[in-house]
């Protein structure tokens, strides 16, 4: 992720957009380096995600169009009456999804307070008008991805950090990757 803050381009066109949560650099690097790992013990072998592009999705926007980006901002402010607060996350497992050919980290048990989150952002947006995907909502980090793996390791112990804030993203595909970009942060207390 880019660490200065840039507005997006909110002149013309399109900005594709997304809500997440990003370790904090201690879990970053812990998850970064696991994919490093399976690949050096060839369990696993595919594109890495980049350390600093590690995140967990909340909701996937799309392409929203520069006045809808500010009515999206509007829906998400609300959401900070609906009792978010603060929570530990927790990666306990490392899995391969086989179909999408993706390696991931997932957590046993999914905080409450999460799914709380992404419920409160889903219907807030919805109620602003936005469509979203159907699809159930199944929290996953991707470490890699076109990924070919064998059978995986369990973790020696969880990954574990406090989330404090959530973001709106943007996304973008350059020829060196995906940059994503933080166009602003809610905290949670
Ligand atoms: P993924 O890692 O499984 O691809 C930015 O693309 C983020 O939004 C990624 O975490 C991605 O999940 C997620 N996402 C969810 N639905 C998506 C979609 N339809 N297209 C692209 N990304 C999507």
């Amino acid at each position: 992720m880019r660490t200065t803050e840039s507005n997006p381009d909110i002149s013309e066109g399109t900005t594709r957009v997304f809500f997440a949560i990003w370790p904090d650099d201690a879990a970053r690097k812990q998850l970064a380096g696991l994919a490093e790992q399976l690949r050096g013990e060839a369990l696993c072998v595919g594109r890495k995600t980049k350390a600093e592009n590690i995140h967990l999705t909340l909701v996937f926007v799309g392409e929203v169009g520069a006045s809808k980006l500010e009515t999206l901002c509007l829906a998400a402010d609300r959401i900070k009456d609906s009792g978010t607060s603060a929570f530990d996350f927790a990666v306990e497992e490392i899995r391969y999804w086989k179909r999408n050919r993706i390696l991931y980290a997932a957590t046993g048990g999914i905080p409450p307070k999460l799914i709380d989150l992404v419920s409160a952002l889903e219907n807030a947006l919805s109620t602003a008008g936005f469509t979203l995907e159907q699809r159930a909502y199944k929290p996953h980090i991707t470490l890699m991805r076109d990924a070919s793996c064998q059978t995986l390791p369990e973790l020696a112990e969880p990954i574990a950090w406090q989330v404090r804030e959530w973001m709106l993203v943007k996304s973008e595909q350059t020829s060196s990757g995906p940059v994503y970009t933080p166009i602003r942060r809610w905290p949670l207390a």
